[in-house]
């Protein structure tokens, strides 16, 4: 009687120690998992600051490309070289690994306005602009170049935009708006800035690349909005105007129209209106 209770109690006391293992085993896995998940998003939240991260990142909002290999023939351009001597030619291969497709009637080029553009642009699905093609906005903002002897990109330390003509960004928006301009057909867009003396600049890549790239064999006409704000005295009769047709293919129409910057605005925040009756 007394031995079976024995038993009894040793029974309990096994199935009490089996249950409290399983129980800390799935702790410890448990901690372990959370742990390590933890980690490793830590890690991509790491990568994705680097400048490599951000490209690939914003690279994979576009389906249909390889990224990994897009990043490799960037590099080529610009990698391992000195920093002032990167030519425009160096992007080449990066402008066949990712094209731009010709949007006919749909293209919005600019010169000094870039945030009135683009919050137009975001806002509404009327033109698109370099910065929404892959190339455009994987590089958007960005300052990177190389160094001779190292295979690394810096981001800081890099040639200012006037420092040198061959720098590593200069170059490749040089090389990409080519691209884009050379890609322009039908009716296309330009917003320029009413509130500056010359809102056109043979200087800027607007009047250095852009315009004299757009060829009538493909683009109808060229469509001026110049951006004006309360008491602007720059309007479409200024002679800088006159410069930019004189640069422009015979054959390509061309038009200006002056609009006030709150008009542009009140058409972004009414995204249901014709893209039409915006100007
Ligand atoms: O020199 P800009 O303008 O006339 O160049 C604008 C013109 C646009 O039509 C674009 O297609 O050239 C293209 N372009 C960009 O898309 C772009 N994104 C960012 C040119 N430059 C671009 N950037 C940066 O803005 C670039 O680093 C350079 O310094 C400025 C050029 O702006 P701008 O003088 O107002």
């Amino acid at each position: 009687m007394e031995g079976e209770c024995r038993r009894g109690k040793e029974k309990k006391r096994r199935r009490r120690c089996i249950i409290f293992c399983v129980v800390a085993v799935l702790l410890v896995f448990i901690i372990l998992a959370v742990v390590l998940g933890l980690t490793l998003r830590g890690k991509t939240l790491h990568t994705s600051d680097t400048f490599q991260g951000t490209f690939i990142a914003r690279c994979e909002k576009f389906s249909g490309y390889d990224c990994q290999k897009i990043w490799g023939v960037f590099q080529q351009a610009y990698v391992g070289r000195d920093p002032c001597n990167v030519p425009v030619e160096e992007y080449n291969p990066l402008i066949d690994a990712a094209p731009f497709k010709p949007a006919c009637n749909r293209m919005m080029f600019w010169s000094k306005t870039k945030d009135v553009v683009h919050d137009f642009t975001e806002k509404r699905d009327c033109f698109g602009t370099l910065e929404e093609t892959l190339l455009g906005s994987v590089l958007d903002g960005l300052t990177w170049c190389g160094k001779e002897g190292s295979s690394e990109t810096f981001t800081t330390g890099c040639p200012r935009w006037t420092d040198c003509e061959n720098n590593p960004v200069r170059s490749f928006w040089n090389r990409a708006s080519a691209g884009f301009a050379d890609a322009a057909c039908g009716d296309v867009t330009a917003m320029l800035n009413g509130s500056i003396p010359t809102p056109f600049s043979p200087a800027s890549i607007f009047g250095s690349i852009e315009v004299k790239r757009f060829n009538s064999t493909r683009v109808k006409s060229l469509n001026i909005v110049l951006v004006t704000q309360d008491n602007d005295v720059t309007n479409c009769t200024n002679p800088s105007l006159n410069d930019l047709q004189k640069e422009l293919d015979t054959g390509i129409k061309y038009n200006c129209k002056e609009v006030a910057i709150s008009q542009i605005q009140e058409c972004s925040s009414h995204p249901e209106k014709p893209c039409g009756a915006c100007w």
